[in-house]
């Protein structure tokens, strides 16, 4: 597993620096998603494939900017799922983006996910990585990645990242997120998965919500290049991380880029929502 994190750190080095100066226009292209393709999503994800491609432990790599796996090493362990980078069009307005990670064995489902990272492309380039516990890693000034802390959820937060189109809510998610609200829960969404998750997990806790509403009925966020990551991530650090009912890593997609609705949190920021989304 050193090597493949090794890798990873590689890439977040390459792409940190392409993301300064890159050109943010789009491509004439759309992934498989139907998002158009920027130019910095293209440059990234090539990034990723080039630090992977002597990494003797992964039998392929499956990018979310791709229809397709990229086969390596035949005797390879390990399947790597990844967002290259996540969130990509808010570089035109310097925001804060990220690329995820999850690293696969036995084939790619919630069950089969034995580890996963994020990097934040942010005032500060962080790592983070969740393989035995959720350690903190940021980018020194000489080129390497320090550890700082592992990272925990509190039972409880305060921070409310709410995800989706507000008028395409259903009524029970709207009545749930309004009363988190009234609870003085702070709102902090940026339209960015990786910082706006980030943030909630440095901050101690709360609620990432990204709903299944009457414009995206499967939900937006994709399960394995997206979700099972951050399911991971918020589970080992003693969070949960549920569909509105079960866990998101019980899940298996029948498509590598299906989505799912997915909310991650705090312990009892999730009960809350199981509460909410126990009879709809
Ligand atoms: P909305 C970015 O495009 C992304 O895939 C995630 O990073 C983010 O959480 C979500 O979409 C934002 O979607 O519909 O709230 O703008």
């Amino acid at each position: 597993m050193t090597e493949i994190f090794d890798a990873i750190k590689h890439a977040a080095i390459g792409i940190s620096r392409a993301i300064v100066n890159a050109d943010t226009g789009a491509t004439s292209h759309t992934n498989a998603t139907g998002d158009t393709q920027l130019k910095l999503d293209v440059l990234s994800d090539h990034i990723i494939e080039e630090a992977f491609a002597s990494v003797t432990s992964v039998q392929a790599i499956i990018s979310e900017e791709k229809e397709v796996q990229t086969p390596l090493h035949v005797k390879g362990r390990y399947i790597v799922g990844y967002d290259p980078l996540d969130g990509s069009s808010l570089v035109d307005v310097n925001l804060s983006v990220g690329s995820i990670f999850g690293i696969y064995e036995g084939g790619i489902s919630g069950a089969n996910l034995k580890a996963a990272v994020y990097v934040v492309y942010g005032p500060r380039v962080e790592l983070v990585i969740a393989h035995e516990d959720v350690r903190l890693y940021r980018l020194t000034p000489e080129g390497a990645f320090a550890f700082v802390r592992t990272l925990t959820l509190n039972p409880k937060g305060k921070l409310n990242a709410p995800g989706g189109t507000q008028q395409h809510w259903p009524a029970h998610h709207k009545a749930m997120i309004g009363g988190l609200f009234a609870q003085g829960y702070r709102l902090r969404y940026s339209g960015g998965m990786v910082p706006d998750l980030h943030q909630i997990l440095l901050k101690g806790g709360g609620l990432f919500s990204y709903p299944a509403t009457s414009d995206v009925p499967k939900g937006k966020l994709r399960m394995v290049f997206e979700v099972f990551p951050f399911a991971f991530v918020y589970t080992l650090a003693g969070g949960e991380a549920i569909d509105g009912n079960v866990p998101l890593l019980s899940l298996t997609p029948s498509h590598a880029h299906d989505t799912t609705p997915c909310f991650f949190g705090s312990r009892e920021e999730i009960a809350t929502v199981r509460a909410t989304y126990a009879n709809h």
